[in-house]
């Protein structure tokens, strides 16, 4: 490269790694992804490599509203999936027929060197993210003409959780070439669903610091202690000795009451409540290396002792947990594995004596909707709601209760990573309209919900691989 200006070799590293013990990453992780959808859209009837370039644009800096500071930076998951670079301000490319990659970076005024330190040169780049080429992003236009592109292929698809679109590449000449933006999204989706051997090895370290970090939680929190302070043990954990400078979600941490809430935590409720002598508490926490997430749920009471209550509702949702970890495999759909795990919790209820009648007609009725206001789980990966749950070659999104809630219905395969995510609450809103619709009532025992309210909730939250045969569970915290 002409502006590297020297002949001495770039002497970066090609891995991603927050010293000491923290996973190393190679770069070959993503060259690898890379290769994985060139593979897929040489594949594509729809697409003729020759001339066909993928061009994808990275996150950007976002600051704290008018000011001159941003938000901590995280790469755009698609961009992260392809390239795994760290910096903002970056776009891609991907030479369909020589199967080459480029990547550009921002050309950074000299004196940025002031307060980011030296500036990495072309060749820098180029190695520590171990791709073919590294160019300025104001020459995207003119590389991709050096090198013949006629058709671009670019991103354009809408999140299914969300609902939000991805952002489309733009750069100044892009109207000078045609562009495709319908092919790329479901074809790279599909990829990001089924893990490589080089993902799993990260997803595995991450779930193991949340899971050394839980665990941490657990020794540390008492009550009189503020729930934020299970926030913080667990932020520490895992940065401290995970390197994971971010979590995958917001922390949700949970006691008493507030463990029914799903996404308490939230900024209008900060897990600011001092937990009480006798409340179960529920923290749903994952941290992020490298871009890649763990999701993981633990219920316990905060004095360390369970009630008979607590026993009843625990056991409940660990059956459930457990017999979907017995039976998800290749070939099962999550749908069946949602109202597998809905059946045993409604049917421990039942022996419980909180409910009546019989267990399908519950479901029927829609009560496993009450007790589980969410679905089994959802993929995961670059996003903690990983992509992929809804494409247009699988099944739709289901109309029936309970399993409308669910962010995939997809048939499991082999690679794939999900959380097994079974949770029983008494969401007050949720219990009125049970009781007073007829349908729903007759199944419940009024007199033993009552001493159920203000209980809060269970969830048991794990983060699997489907293998070949079955299950590999990455989370390893204490569930008996
Ligand atoms: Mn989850």
């Amino acid at each position: 490269m002409a502006e590297s200006g020297s002949a001495k070799p770039s002497t970066m590293k090609s891995y991603f790694w927050r010293s000491r013990d923290t996973l190393k990453v190679p770069m070959s992780l993503f060259r690898d992804n890379r290769e994985r959808l060139v593979s897929r859209l040489r594949a594509n009837s729809e697409v003729s490599a020759a001339g066909t370039f993928v061009v994808l644009q990275g996150g950007e800096d976002v600051p704290f509203n008018d000011t001159d500071i941003n938000w901590p930076f995280r790469q755009e998951s698609f961009f992260q999936w392809c390239f795994g670079a760290e910096e903002p301000g970056c776009y891609g490319a991907l030479d369909l027929a020589a199967g080459t990659s480029i990547l550009f970076v921002p050309r950074l005024p000299a004196e940025y060197a002031v307060w980011q330190g030296k500036l990495y040169t072309l060749d820098d780049f180029k190695k520590r993210y171990a791709v073919d080429e590294a160019r300025y992003t104001d020459e995207i236009a003119r590389v991709l003409k050096e090198k013949r592109a006629h058709l671009l292929l670019t991103l354009s698809g809408r999140n299914s959780d969300s609902g939000l679109l991805a952002r489309e590449a733009v750069f100044d000449g892009i109207a000078e070439f045609k562009v495709n933006n319908s092919i790329l999204y479901p074809e790279i989706c599909e990829c990001r669903v089924i893990k490589s051997p080089g993902e799993i090895e990260v997803l595995r370290y991450v779930c193991k610091i949340s899971s050394d970090a839980h665990k941490v939680v657990m020794r540390t929190v008492r009550p009189g202690m503020v729930e934020y302070q299970a926030e913080a043990a667990f932020c520490h954990h895992v940065y401290s000795t995970g390197g994971c400078r971010h979590v995958s979600y917001t922390c949700i941490c949970g006691s008493g009451h507030n463990s029914s809430i799903l996404h308490y935590g939230h900024a209008g409720a900060p897990n600011s409540k001092v937990m009480q002598d006798g409340d179960m508490c529920l923290f749903d926490l994952g941290g992020n290396y490298c871009g890649y997430a763990a999701d993981i749920t633990c219920s316990f009471p905060i004095n360390g002792k369970f009630t008979e209550d607590q026993k009843l509702i625990y056991n409940a949702v660990l059956k459930a947990r457990d017999a979907v970890i017995a039976a998800a495999k290749p070939g099962v759909a999550w749908t069946d594995m949602h109202l597998l795990a809905n059946r045993v919790m409604l049917t421990s209820l039942k022996a419980g004596g909180l409910l009546v009648g019989d267990v399908e007609d519950m479901i029927k009725a829609g009560l496993n909707e009450i007790f589980q206001p969410h679905g089994l789980g959802h993929l995961l990966g670059l996003d903690v709601h990983d992509v992929g749950g809804y494409l247009s070659c699988h099944p739709e999104r289901s109309k029936e209760p309970g399993l409308r809630k669910l962010r995939t219905a997809r048939t499991l395969l082999a690679g794939m990573v999900l959380t097994v995510e079974p949770g029983c609450y008494f969401v007050d809103c949720l219990l009125d309209a049970a009781l007073a619709n007829p349908d729903q009532a007759k199944f419940l025992v009024a007199e033993q919900l009552k001493r159920f309210r203000g209980f809060g909730g269970v969830r048991i939250e794990d983060d699997v691989l489907i293998t070949e045969t079955g299950v590999e569970n990455l989370t390893f915290v204490p569930r008996t």
